[in-house]
């Protein structure tokens, strides 16, 4: 998932650079490190992830542990053959997402349990196209898709799926599974069901001999490989205010918010346009030279980029710059649509987010290249614009009126050790 709070409401309408926040990474840090504390000082072990082959808070600053795989792989034959047990209520169903009645029940189980903010305000609302979309990348197993039902009704109660993917650490090129949608029924929770689900994706992965994973969640498990914070701009400030997602700052009128997260009606760009089918080629070229400088980053071929950055109405928006002389692809950017029900408000029910993607600056200034996209993104009626503080991010953030949410993204890797922690600027990778 890209699992994250869906709405972080700011602290302050009115982001001022450097007075307003301290920088988010020392912050960050410290508040990981005492939620590491916490969660060791009262006992509160982590029974299920104890077991497993990810990295445990006992090894924290251990820099005799080599990097790399944790466990080697198991020859395919001791991979257990028949699925995990459930309760006797429940059982396995492979979800066939071409299925527009399947599609449509993960779609109605995810848009009232999956993720919401801390205050309970927001939940995601991943629309089906995006569900299609990003379970269904080339190469993708079906059998990774997994629902549990009730016996008797049929009834769909939870979810977690994965899909394959390439992603280089460091040096290493590694073919992982990417674990995203894990969601229990509301009423289902506290019951250990999410372990059992787990050990069935992994058995599942497992069998096609892929041995890592990578995901993300918003609560911290052992042991991140990366902590990032969501950062916001205000693309309809009247409508987020209205909403509760962000509020009014000291000393400011609605009036005066409006005209601060005011943009221009076109993009200043020459050259600057949507991406086609037969971009993909220099897109490739382009964003596999870019993610090279980070420690970690998906390793895309033209098949991948076809499939994850071609634009599909409301799912994936992506923009490149053509230089008018030379008709070079010189730059390119995207956003996913993401939008997040508005729970228990009387005059709105959806609020519809853009999520930054992949972008690579090489002739345009990121910065210029990401307020042209924030234009975009007002034209189509996006009322909010968000990014991590990945890759070279932070050097757009707060000039552009991003200001910092107050939730975290945690990054994690299965059966694989890093040494240290990475900067969220290490990071080359954005999960759904
Ligand atoms: S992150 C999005 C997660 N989904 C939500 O937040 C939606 C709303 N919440 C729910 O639906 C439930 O609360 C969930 C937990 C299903 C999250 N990642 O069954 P339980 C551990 C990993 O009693 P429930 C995403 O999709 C928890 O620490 N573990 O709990 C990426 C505890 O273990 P331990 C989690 O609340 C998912 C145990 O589960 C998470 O009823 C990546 C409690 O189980 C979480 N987000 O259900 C999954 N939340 O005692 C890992 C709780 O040890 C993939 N837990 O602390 C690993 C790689 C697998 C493939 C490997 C291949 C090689």
């Amino acid at each position: 998932m890209a699992s994250s709070p869906p709405g972080s409401p700011t602290d302050d309408e009115n982001p001022k650079p450097d007075s307003n926040h301290t920088d988010p990474n020392p912050t960050a840090i410290d508040a990981l490190a005492r939620q590491i504390q916490e969660s060791l000082a009262v006992g509160n072990r982590h029974r299920f992830w104890e077991t497993q082959p990810v990295g445990q808070f006992k090894d924290l600053g251990d820099s005799s542990l080599p990097e790399g795989p944790i466990e080697a792989p198991t020859p395919l034959s001791e991979v257990k053959p028949e699925p995990y047990n459930l309760p006797s209520l429940y059982e396995w169903s492979t979800c066939d997402m071409d299925d527009e009645g399947t599609c449509a029940e993960v779609y109605a189980l995810l848009t009232n349990n999956y993720v919401e903010d801390d205050e309970n305000m927001f939940r995601f609302n991943y629309s089906k196209e995006f569900l299609r979309w990003a379970l269904r990348p080339p190469g993708y197993f079906r059998s990774w898709h997994i629902g549990v039902r009730v016996k008797a009704s049929r009834k769909l109660v939870a979810f977690i799926t994965g899909v394959p993917a390439r992603i280089r650490v460091r040096e290493d090129v590694v073919l992982m599974a990417e674990i995203n949608f894990l969601c229990v029924h509301k009423k289902l929770r506290s019951k250990r069901l999410a372990p059992v689900m787990i050990k069935e994706v992994t058995r599942r992965v497992h069998l096609e001999n892929i041995w890592q994973a990578a995901y993300t969640a918003g609560i911290v498990l052992p042991t991140p490989v990366a902590t990032c914070r969501y950062w916001h701009r205000s693309l309809n400030p009247k409508k987020l205010i209205d909403v509760g997602f962000s509020r009014l700052g000291p000393r400011m009128t609605m009036s005066r918010t409006i005209r601060l997260y005011k943009l221009p009606d076109s993009t200043t760009t020459p050259g600057f346009r949507k991406m086609e089918a037969n971009d993909v080629a220099a897109v490739t070229r382009l964003l596999r030279e870019y993610l090279g400088q980070f420690a970690v980053a998906p390793d895309f071929d033209e098949h991948d980029v076809e499939h994850w950055l071609l634009p599909q109405e409301n799912v994936i928006d992506s923009f490149l710059v053509e230089s008018p002389e030379t008709h070079e692809i010189t730059d390119f950017c995207s956003f996913y649509t993401l939008p997040s029900s508005i729970l228990n408000n009387p005059n709105y029910s959806l609020l519809k987010a853009a999520y930054s993607y992949y972008n690579v600056s090489m002739k345009t200034p990121l910065l210029q290249l990401m307020n042209d996209m924030l234009i975009v993104a007002k034209q189509k009626d996006y009322d909010v614009f968000n990014a991590l503080d990945v890759m070279q991010n932070e050097s757009f953030l707060k000039e552009l009126k991003f200001g910092p949410g107050d939730g975290q993204l945690h990054y994690y890797l299965y059966n694989y050790r890093i040494r240290n922690a990475l900067k969220p600027a290490e990071l080359g990778l954005v999960l759904l």
